[in-house]
């Protein structure tokens, strides 16, 4: 049952059963974000992945993919990917719609998220793991130093590109924040912090990405989420003092 909150409707008794595993690193951050917009509660724990915490046991056994996030559900299933798991929770409380209330607007969402990651976040992401990331990733994922610099590149061309798209609306679906705005929000933000500055020179998308961080979910999903469930199998992360 979703029960009223404000604006937003909490389903309390499903997200009270979950637990998510969460990090000091971007794609929890869309995930918290998109909580924080939703208006949800989930009990979490936070995962050391600057130590390796996430690429070794008792986390694999959770999430074999050793990635953050990851939501374990009230019966043992563990969902992971961060847009499933958004997908998941708009399915167990669609109240407010950050994904659409209507076929229409789902897909629109979907097709604004896709062309984001397909074109800009995984670019974003896999350009820090082959420069500044470069010395904590060797050891964990095949990485291509060579490639980084196109990859920021074409990211880059890529934010140029969106830009054009862009009407002259406050968000990507335009009236309506989604989580296609999270998701770019976020991962714009990492940017700055790694070396990877969009270009503020661009029209539409520089008022737009002023625009979500001025929203309190910007500034609240910084930090990961400090509730901490008492059987905790995961340590507390020691990077998360920085
Ligand atoms: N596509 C995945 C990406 C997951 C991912 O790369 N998570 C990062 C944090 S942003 C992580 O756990 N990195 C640590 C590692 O790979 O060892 C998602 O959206 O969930």
């Amino acid at each position: 049952m979703c029960l009223a909150r404000g604006a937003a409707q909490v389903n309390v008794t499903v997200a009270a059963s979950m637990t998510l595993y969460d990090a000091d690193s971007p794609s929890p951050r869309c995930l918290r974000m998109f909580l924080l917009e939703k208006g949800l509660s989930v009990p979490s724990l936070t995962i050391d992945v600057f130590g390796g915490e996430n690429r070794r046991a008792p986390f694999l056994g959770l999430n074999p993919a050793g990635q953050t996030p990851a939501l374990a559900l009230g019966d043992g299933a563990v969902l992971a990917e961060s847009v499933a798991i958004a997908e998941y929770l708009e399915e167990c409380c669609p109240h407010p719609a950050l994904i659409g209330a209507t076929a229409l607007e789902r897909a629109l969402t979907r097709q604004w998220w896709r062309r984001v990651e397909l074109n800009v976040t995984e670019f974003i992401h896999n350009a820090y793991h082959y420069a500044e990331g470069l010395d904590r990733f060797r050891e964990r994922i095949p990485v291509a130093p060579e490639a980084a610099a196109g990859l920021k590149r074409v990211a880059q061309d890529r934010l140029a590109w969106l830009d054009a798209l862009l009407e002259e609306e406050p968000f990507l679906c335009g009236q309506r924040i989604s989580a296609a705005d999270i998701w770019l929000y976020v991962w714009l933000d990492f940017g700055i912090a790694v070396g990877q500055p969009f270009d503020r020179g661009l029209k539409r998308l520089t008022p737009w990405f002023d625009r979500i961080a001025a929203r309190p979910s910007a500034a609240a999903s910084r930090p990961p989420l400090r509730e901490r469930s008492p059987d905790s199998v995961c340590s507390p992360s020691p990077s998360e003092a920085s």
